[in-house]
């Protein structure tokens, strides 16, 4: 529609043609409303029975909530309308009638099922609150992507049907591949480390991760979002700066850029971009600060993962963004160095959000032997691997990075309870459809 104005835009005196969704019809008797909502915002409509061709006036009040219609007229000054302007019709056109009955309503006066929501995404994304989550996830993808650009790295794109997982063999999906096993990949972390060694040195990923999770929860996904980072001649303490970094300015994008979004999400009073370094926290004392607090039933030993529980007191004690440094080797993946003094320690870290992991990360094992031997002490098989250690032999350079998860990062920063308010069309146990 060439001569489309957005209702935003619609001054006093201009003749305008709007159009969007039918929000609200309000009849008073001789005088009627009709709220029009399109992506920049609602114009009201104004009817005058007595005064307006007979047509227009049924065509206009007898049109179904969220069909959508254009309408041609004048805009007037009116105070008491909702945006301090009005539209008085010339013509109406209904170009898309919508049923009388839906499955959701999108005014939100009526509160839906998270389930029926995400059935009906459609409709779901008309509400402004819904809406701006998508907006603030555009942004601060947009924000995060110009961080890495800043920072001198390439973006790419690595496959997503490989031969191989790296993350633990039990969460893959596995597909045949012309008659061949195959899987959806779990994470680019061996594309992207075969990148650091290529003259590209320096490089980013923002895309789909595949894993077949164990179990439901409201944070964890079947298909995420991972932003990857990897670079040559940085160490994992380089690495948490870029993290640091990266993070931040996603944030501050959305305090500079969002303000009418977390207005619709009632964050305006409390969306805070976290200002100072996130503490660095040793594994060590990490399990130490676990214990202090006695939330375990049992208390935690040198070589335990961090349970759930164990990360929300932590979380709770820290009380902000914070890494988690030097975990013991054994339950880091092959792919992290162990620090050089100390092969018992790694040189993985995680990020954490109070609430929840947002981050792993570390230096890379480059050595060639190292890196071989490390695939046999967590029982792979090397030759399986072999595109990838062989580019270890040809001059890999010292390097690391880290995965972010986009989801977490915005499900933690609009204090979303559910992760899959985060994704337009979440893939979950149960859900293949939308
Ligand atoms: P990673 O991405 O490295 O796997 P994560 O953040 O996904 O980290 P956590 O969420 O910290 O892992 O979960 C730690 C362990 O607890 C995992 O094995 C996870 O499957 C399990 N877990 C998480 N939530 C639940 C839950 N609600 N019930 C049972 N187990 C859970
Ligand atoms: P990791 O497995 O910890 O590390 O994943 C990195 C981050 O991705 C997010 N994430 C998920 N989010 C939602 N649902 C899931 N099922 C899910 N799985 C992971 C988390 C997590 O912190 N290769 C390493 C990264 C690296 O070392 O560079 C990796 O994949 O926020």
């Amino acid at each position: 529609m060439r001569n489309r104005t957005y209702t935003a835009d619609a001054e006093p005196g201009d003749t305008v043609t709007v159009a969007g969704w039918v929000h609200e019809v309000r009849d008073l008797g001789g005088i009627a409303f009709l709220i029009l909502r399109d992506t920049s915002g609602k114009i009201q409509v104004k009817f005058e029975k007595d005064e307006m061709d007979d047509d227009l006036v049924e065509t206009g009040l007898g049109v179904h909530r969220e069909s959508v219609i254009s309408v041609t007229g004048e805009v007037a000054e009116e105070p008491r309308a909702p945006t301090g302007v009005e539209v008085t019709p010339e013509s109406l056109d209904v170009i898309a009638e919508a049923e009388a009955q839906l499955p959701l309503d999108p005014s939100g006066k009526v509160d839906a099922e998270l389930s029926t929501r995400l059935d009906n995404r459609t409709l779901d994304l008309r509400k402004d609150e819904v809406k701006a989550i998508f907006e603030i996830r555009a942004e601060v993808q947009r924000a995060v992507r110009e961080q890495f650009r800043d920072l001198r790295a390439t973006e790419i794109n690595t496959p997503k049907i490989v031969a191989t997982g790296t993350e633990g063999g039990t969460e893959l999906f596995p597909i045949t591949y012309f008659g061949k096993e195959a899987f959806m990949n779990q994470s680019p972390q061996l594309f992207k480390q075969l990148m650091v060694g290529s003259g590209l040195e320096r490089v980013f990923e923002v895309g789909p991760i595949f894993r077949a999770e164990e179990h439901n929860t409201p944070r964890h996904l079947n298909e995420a979002t991972s932003i990857d980072f990897e670079s040559a001649f940085i160490d994992h303490t380089e690495a948490m700066d870029v993290c640091e970094a990266v993070v931040k300015a996603g944030y501050e994008a959305v305090e500079e850029n969002c303000q009418d979004e977390l207005e619709a999400l009632g964050l305006e009073d409390e969306f805070e971009a976290p200002s100072g370094e996130f503490p660095r926290l040793s594994y060590e004392e990490a399990i130490q600060r676990i214990n202090a607090t006695g939330k375990l039933d049992e208390q935690l030993v040198w070589g335990d993962d961090l349970p759930t529980e164990g990360e929300k007191a932590l979380g709770e004690d820290v009380g902000e963004h914070y890494f988690i440094t030097d975990w013991p080797s054994e339950i880091k993946p092959f792919y992290i160095k162990d620090h050089d003094d100390d092969e018992t320690l790694s040189t993985g870290f995680d990020m954490m959000h109070p609430n929840m992991e947002l981050v792993s990360g570390g230096q890379r094992e480059h050595r060639f032997d190292h890196l071989v031997a490390g695939f046999e002490q967590q029982g792979l098989d090397p030759d399986a691997f072999e595109y990838y250690t062989k580019m270890f032999k040809y001059g890999m350079p010292p390097h690391a990075g880290f995965g972010l998860g986009g989801e977490r990062l915005i499900m933690t920063m609009l204090g979303l309870e559910n992760i899959r308010e985060a994704v337009l069309f979440p893939r979950d146990r149960q859900r293949l459809s939308p």
